[in-house]
C-alpha cells in the first residue's frame, strides 16, 4: 500500500461510552457494507494476549479504565490499516479517537474521517450492559468499580471529541437506548444516506 492509498481511504470513527454498543453495531455495519472493523479495545486485547511486557503494562491500565498511552493505539490502528488496505478501502474506527489529541494525530499521519458516528447511551444502561457482559467475558474491566471510572474517563476525555466534530459537521448521532436491531434500523439508514 502507498500514501496515496492511504490518503484515499474511507474512515468512520465510531465512538461511544463503555458498552454504548460500538462494537454490537460495527459487526452488522461489516455484515451490510463491507467495511473493515477495527476495534482499539481489540488491538490491544489482542496485544494482552500475546503475554508481552508492553501488554502486561498495557493490561494494567484498561485494568484501572484509564487510557492507555496515544502512540500504542495509534500504531497499531496504523498497522491494521495498511494491511487491510489491498482488501478495502472503508474503514470501521471503533473505540477511537477517544481523547482529541488521538483525532488530531490520527488524521495528519493517516487521513481525516470522513464522519463520526456517535452512540449516546445513558450512563445507567451502559452500566447494566458492562454488568451483564462481565458474567461471561473475562475482561479485566467488565467490574462495578472499573465501569464508573470508564464512564468517568468518557464524560471527561470522550466527550470534548464529540463536540469537535459535531462543529465540523461530521457527527452522526444515534440514541442506542434501545434493543440492537432498533438501534441498527437507524446506523443503516445513515449508512445508506451515503456514498462509499
Ligand atoms: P473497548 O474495547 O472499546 O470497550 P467498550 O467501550 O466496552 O466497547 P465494546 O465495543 O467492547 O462494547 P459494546 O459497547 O459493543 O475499550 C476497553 C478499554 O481499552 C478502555 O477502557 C481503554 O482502557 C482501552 N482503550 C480502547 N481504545 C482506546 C483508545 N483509543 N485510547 C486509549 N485507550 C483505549 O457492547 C457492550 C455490551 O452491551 C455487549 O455485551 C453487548 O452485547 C451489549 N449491547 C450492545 N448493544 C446493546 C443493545 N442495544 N441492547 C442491549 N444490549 C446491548
Amino acid at each position: 500500500a502507498t500514501e496515496q492509498d492511504l490518503k484515499n481511504s474511507k474512515v468512520v470513527f465510531v465512538i461511544g461510552g463503555p458498552g454504548s454498543g460500538k462494537g454490537t453495531q460495527c459487526a452488522n455495519i461489516v455484515r451490510d457494507f463491507g467495511f473493515c472493523h477495527l476495534s482499539s479495545g481489540d488491538l490491544l486485547r489482542d496485544e494482552v494476549k500475546s503475554g508481552s511486557e508492553r501488554g502486561n503494562r498495557l493490561n494494567a491500565i484498561m485494568e484501572k479504565g484509564e487510557l492507555v498511552p496515544m502512540e500504542e493505539v495509534l500504531g497499531l490502528l496504523k498497522d491494521a490499516i495498511v494491511s487491510n488496505l489491498t482488501k478495502t478501502k472503508c474503514f470501521l474506527i471503533d473505540g477511537y479517537p477517544r481523547e482529541l489529541e488521538q483525532g488530531v494525530r490520527f488524521e495528519s499521519e493517516i487521513v481525516p474521517c470522513t464522519n463520526v458516528l456517535y452512540f449516546d447511551v445513558s450512563d445507567a444502561t451502559m452500566t447494566s450492559r458492562l454488568l451483564e457482559r462481565g458474567k461471561s467475558s473475562g475482561r479485566v474491566d467488565d467490574n462495578e468499580a472499573t465501569i464508573k471510572k470508564r464512564l468517568d474517563t468518557f464524560h471527561n476525555q470522550t466527550k470534548p471529541v464529540i463536540s469537535f466534530y459535531e462543529r465540523q459537521g461530521k457527527v452522526q448521532k444515534v440514541s442506542a437506548e434501545t434493543g440492537i436491531d432498533q438501534v441498527y434500523t437507524e446506523v443503516k439508514k445513515f449508512m445508506d444516506s451515503k456514498q462509499w
